[in-house]
Formats: C-alpha cells, sequence, structure tokens
C-alpha cells in the first residue's frame, strides 16, 4: 500500500516535472523586444514621428514592443525655436504624453544640430549673439522638458567625415569656435540636472579618424569635468557592413565613464529585399545587439523608425531601403527575431509570420579538418510551426571556398553563400530537422567558421 502510494506520488511528481519543464520556454523566454531587453538591464527604443501617430499599426507596434521613443524631428531646433525666443513644444509634447502614459523613457533629440536649424539663427554672425542664442534655446527646450527626459542628445554630428578627425564646418563652429560644445553641455546640466547628457553622431560606431575624435574630446570634457555621460553612436549601417570592432569601440568609450547608446539604428539594403538579404541583415542586427550585451555600460538601443513604410532611407537613398525591424505592413522581419533572440527573448509565435523564430533554428558543426580546408554541417529545425523551405545565408572567410555541397542548393555572391532545400528536405513539421554538408577549400589555412543565419522561407 505505502509502496503504491510512492509510486504514485513517484509518477504525480515526474508528471509535474514534466509539465513544468514543457511550460517553461513558453513563460520564460521575454516575448518582446522592450521585455528582454529589460531582462538585460537596458531599454529598446525607437524613433517615431508624432504625424503617424493617427496609424493603428503604428502605435500598437510601438507600445508593444519599445519602452524609450525618440521624436524623430518634433524636438529639433527649427520646430521648437522657429523664431527667436518663439518656442512651439506642441509636436513634442503630445509624443512625451504618450510615451509617459506608455511607461517609455524620453530621449531628447537634439539640442544644437546644424541641420533643421531655422534661419535666423544659421545667419547669426556675432559669437556673443550665438552663444547667447544657443544658450537660451538649451535653458527653454530643456527646461521644458526637464523631469520628463531620460537622454538628451545634446550636440549632433559635430565632427567632419572622413580621416580628419576635424570638426564640421558648421555656423556653431565657425562664429563661436571648438568652445561651443561644452558651453552647449553646460547649459543642458543647468537647464535639466537629471537628464544624462549625450554626445551623437553617426560613422562613429567602429574605431576610425571620426570616432578617435569623438573619443579625445569625450576624455577630455571628463579630465576637466564637462558635464557628458553618455556616447550615442547612431549606427546608420549598410548590409553585410556591421564594424567588426563596435564592441571595441564601444568598450574604449565606457572606460572613460561615459554610458554608450545605439541611437539610430538601421541597415539598409538595395531594395527589393529578398530571403537572402534579410537573412544577412538579420546577422547584422544580431551581430549589434551582441555588442551591446557584451558592454555592460551600453545600456541603450533604439532603432531610427518603428516600419520601413516611414523611414527616412528611401528619401536620402534612392533604391535602398528596407532597414528596420518591421516591414511596410508591420510584420516582423528576421532582424526582428534575430534581434530579440540575442537579447534572450523568444517570440512566442504567431503563425505565418515568415521570420517567426518559433519557425526555424540552425546550428553549425564543424565535422573534419585538415591543414587546408575544413567540412561543416548545418542543422536547421523547424520550430512551433510546419515551415515548408528555409534559406540559410554563410559567409565565408578569406580565401575559402566550397568546393562540395550536399543536401542542399547553393548560390554563391562573393564570401556569401546562400543555401536552399533540395526537392526533399524543405518541408519540416515542427520541431523536426533537416541538414546539408559541406566541403570548404582553404589553401591560405584560414580555418575561420563560416558566419551562419538562417531563416524560413
Ligand atoms: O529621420 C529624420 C528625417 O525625417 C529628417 O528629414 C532628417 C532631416 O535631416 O533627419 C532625420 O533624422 C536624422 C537624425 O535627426 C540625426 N541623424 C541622422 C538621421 C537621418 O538623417
Amino acid at each position: 500500500m505505502r509502496r503504491a502510494l510512492t509510486a504514485v506520488l513517484g509518477a504525480g511528481a515526474l508528471l509535474l516535472a514534466m509539465l513544468v519543464t514543457v511550460a517553461l520556454p513558453a513563460s520564460a523566454a521575454p516575448g518582446t523586444l522592450k521585455e528582454a531587453a529589460a531582462a538585460t538591464g537596458r531599454v529598446f527604443g525607437a524613433a517615431a514621428a508624432q504625424a503617424h501617430m493617427g496609424e493603428s499599426a503604428y502605435v500598437s507596434t510601438l507600445d508593444r514592443e519599445f519602452n524609450q521613443l525618440t521624436p524623430e524631428n518634433e524636438m529639433k531646433w527649427d520646430t521648437t525655436e522657429p523664431s527667436r525666443n518663439s518656442f512651439n513644444f506642441g509636436p513634442a509634447d503630445q509624443l512625451v504624453s504618450h510615451a509617459q502614459a506608455q511607461g517609455m523613457k524620453i530621449r531628447g533629440h537634439t539640442l544644437v544640430w546644424h541641420q533643421q536649424l531655422p534661419g535666423w539663427a544659421g545667419g547669426i554672425s556675432s559669437r556673443d549673439d550665438l552663444l547667447s542664442a544657443m544658450r537660451n534655446h538649451i535653458a527653454k527646450e530643456a527646461g521644458h522638458f526637464a523631469g520628463k527626459v531620460a537622454y538628451w542628445d545634446v550636440v549632433n554630428e559635430a565632427f567632419q567625415d572622413g580621416g580628419s578627425g576635424a570638426r564640421r564646418d558648421s555656423v556653431f563652429q565657425r562664429v563661436i569656435g571648438d568652445g561651443y560644445i561644452e558651453e552647449a553641455f553646460r547649459a543642458a546640466r543647468a537647464a535639466d540636472p537629471t537628464a544624462k547628457l549625450c554626445y551623437n553622431d553617426y560613422n562613429i560606431d567602429g574605431q576610425n579618424a571620426k570616432s578617435n575624435a569623438v573619443y579625445t574630446m569625450v576624455k577630455d570634457f571628463k579630465a576637466r569635468g564637462v558635464p557628458i555621460d553618455c556616447v550615442g553612436l547612431q549606427a546608420h549601417l549598410t548590409l553585410g557592413n556591421v564594424p567588426a570592432d563596435m564592441q571595441a569601440n564601444m568598450q574604449r568609450f565606457a572606460a572613460l565613464g561615459v554610458d554608450v547608446h545605439i541611437t539610430e539604428l538601421d541597415i539598409r539594403m538595395s531594395t527589393p529585399a529578398d530571403a537572402s538579404k534579410l537573412a544577412t541583415q538579420a546577422n547584422d542586427y544580431k551581430k549589434v545587439v551582441s555588442a551591446c550585451l557584451a558592454v555592460s555600460r551600453c545600456t541603450v538601443i533604439t532603432v531610427w523608425g518603428i516600419t520601413d513604410k516611414y523611414s527616412w532611407i528611401p528619401d536620402v537613398f534612392p533604391g535602398e531601403g528596407a532597414a528596420l525591424l518591421f516591414d511596410n505592413n508591420y510584420a516582423k522581419k528576421p532582424a526582428y527575431d534575430a534581434s530579440l533572440q540575442a537579447l534572450g527573448g523568444q517570440d512566442p509565435g504567431d503563425p505565418g509570420d515568415p521570420g517567426d523564430p518559433g519557425t526555424v533554428t540552425c546550428t553549425y558543426t564543424r565535422t573534419a579538418q585538415w591543414n587546408t580546408g575544413f567540412n561543416g554541417q548545418v542543422t536547421i529545425t523547424a520550430g512551433a510551426t510546419a515551415i515548408g523551405s528555409w534559406t540559410v545565408v554563410m559567409t565565408m572567410g578569406s580565401g575559402q571556398q566550397i568546393t562540395t555541397l550536399w543536401n542542399g542548393n547553393a548560390t554563391t555572391t562573393g564570401n556569401v553563400v546562400t543555401v536552399r532545400p533540395v526537392a526533399w528536405n524543405g518541408n519540416l513539421a515542427p520541431g523536426a530537422s533537416a541538414s546539408f554538408g559541406f566541403s570548404v577549400n582553404a589553401s591560405n589555412g584560414n580555418l575561420a567558421d563560416p558566419a551562419i543565419s538562417c531563416g524560413s522561407p
């Protein structure tokens, strides 16, 4: 009797354990970008524009996925102070109230920038006059939003592109001189003592002459007590070109005692998008998110828009686009899934979403190697829903060539090899797997594993 009871209890405990094991994946992994980021102590934001806030899919995607909002244009000087000392905070106030109601942090963008600057300010030619106009602008705008803005992009894009490491030739630089940046930071601190104050720029994502110049400035500011708390790497990137030293670059800024924010992330491609480009983009997003996660002071990741539909890219780079995490119809792209997974999250699954991580994951194994080559195998596994096809993108190392590939169909462009199913291994039931294998010749002895990403279809 006692034995039987123990056996029953034992079976019950086993059943409970099985239930717990089965229940865990659904409840343990955060299912949205903001929840996954929050679990790592970070925020995941998006730029948003008041003009689109009447569109329900725009707002519901913003509210569901993001916990930081950057007004895309509404806090810029030409909107907030169109004529001297006459302020208009209306559009920004609307975005701020929305963000506050949703518990989102607000990134103020931006107090001092050479673009979207009203003509009256751009036309000032006396140093004292421009300094006083700039200080007044900062006092009034940062003062208006004090206590509401978590981070300010105080000065934006003050350095030249290219190898010079020089300051950009803006009206502020010409009329006030080098000191305008620190003057702006001091004015911002006085107007809002609680906001974190950032310097923000593009093409400073990796280590180069421009980021070196910003680094030197931040180091000098820290040494002299100029109030700066963070550096914003905009990260307007192109497909397949995430700087290999992005993490190292973030780490060196962090070592100066400032936080690092990725502030305007997008990764553009030539349009139209296709499965192979979207898989490469997913891999790129994963690299950026992973680099941030590896640096404890990288605390913010913000994408520059919610949907490809309203991205700034096609207007400025004709023939390019598809740079964000949601497509024109607000469907999650492979880059969304890759970002969520890199953050430790997992999409709970929405059937029919081609980028859903529930639909496909892949693993790579090296099965043999010799001095001038190796064999690899990739296994693709369907998630909670059946799939009809898959795509694996492998980026090969320099000097590597695939000599044979079996159980898959490969197309090669440069060092990128896209593999799709053969006739019999594209259809996978939920949880089922397919594998393909390949041999790599590397006469230069480069035995580095390829970078692999996968998606469905
Ligand atoms: O996305 C913004 C676009 O709507 C504006 O027309 C443009 C004006 O210059 O600014 C865009 O945002 C920029 C940001 O404020 C600063 N970094 C570069 C962004 C893309 O141009």
